[in-house]
């Protein structure tokens, strides 16, 4: 007989067709208000709130449920200070000879350089990183898997969370980010992913006009 002790019953929700379509359409209503943000203001943000984002964005799905992710949280200002002076620092070389013109030109609308004040001014940043392997109980090393998707995925329930506590954040990807390793003082096997800063925006922020890809351009049917 199959074990079925560490098996507890699925909890469904049931809706009724309609109130599906219009919960899902709300849903789609409200996500496509989210929008990456580089103006941040530096209002304060309560730390139990970014807790239940991270308690969020934990719950993703994973390899074998590994959940190999670590988010480092940071709020000190001599620390921001150190993350923001070494992001410009490849930035800077970044944008002045490693990205290709092709590359540089794509990223002309979102007018962006090297400069990172915001790395400063937002109230909290979060720091994903992905748990290349792990160690279990005794210590001894243990595989993880399927961990870019799951580290993304929890990442974009991250994301989703923060737009829901009504704050604003940026998927930040400084490039290299070994850094964030070094600041943060992180073991061999936590590898960073990306740089979020979190908070609010500030009073005259304004987002690049763009339009999102419609329906038929990222779904097909069969
Ligand atoms: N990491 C750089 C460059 C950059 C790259 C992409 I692709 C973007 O969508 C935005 C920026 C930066 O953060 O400025």
């Amino acid at each position: 007989m199959a074990e079925s002790s560490n098996f507890i019953s699925y909890k469904k929700t049931t809706y009724s067709n309609q109130e599906m379509a219009q919960r899902s359409n709300n849903y789609f209503k409200w996500l496509n208000g989210r929008r990456s943000l580089r103006s941040f203001s530096d209002k304060p943000v309560d730390r139990e709130v970014i807790e239940n984002i991270i308690k969020c964005a934990s719950t993703a799905p994973s390899g074998a449920h590994k959940q190999p992710w670590t988010f480092c949280v940071v709020g000190d200002s001599t620390i921001k200070t150190a993350i923001r002076k070494a992001a410009e620092e490849e930035e800077y070389i970044s944008y002045n000879g490693r990205m290709t013109a092709e590359w540089l030109k794509d990223l002309q609308p979102f007018r962006t350089d090297w400069n990172k004040p915001f790395l400063e001014i937002a109230p909290w940043l979060i720091i994903v990183f992905k748990k290349t392997y792990d160690f279990d109980e005794k210590g001894e090393k243990s595989k993880n898997y399927y961990v870019n998707e799951s580290v993304g995925i929890a990442t974009g329930f991250l994301l989703t969370a923060i737009h829901n506590a009504g704050l604003a954040a940026l998927t930040h990807t400084p490039s290299p980010m070994n850094f964030l390793q070094k600041i943060l003082e992180r073991p061999k096997n936590e590898k960073p992913f990306l740089l979020i800063p979190v908070g609010y925006p500030t009073d005259n922020a304004t987002v690049p006009k763009l339009k999102r890809k419609p329906l038929d351009d990222v779904a097909k049917f069969y």
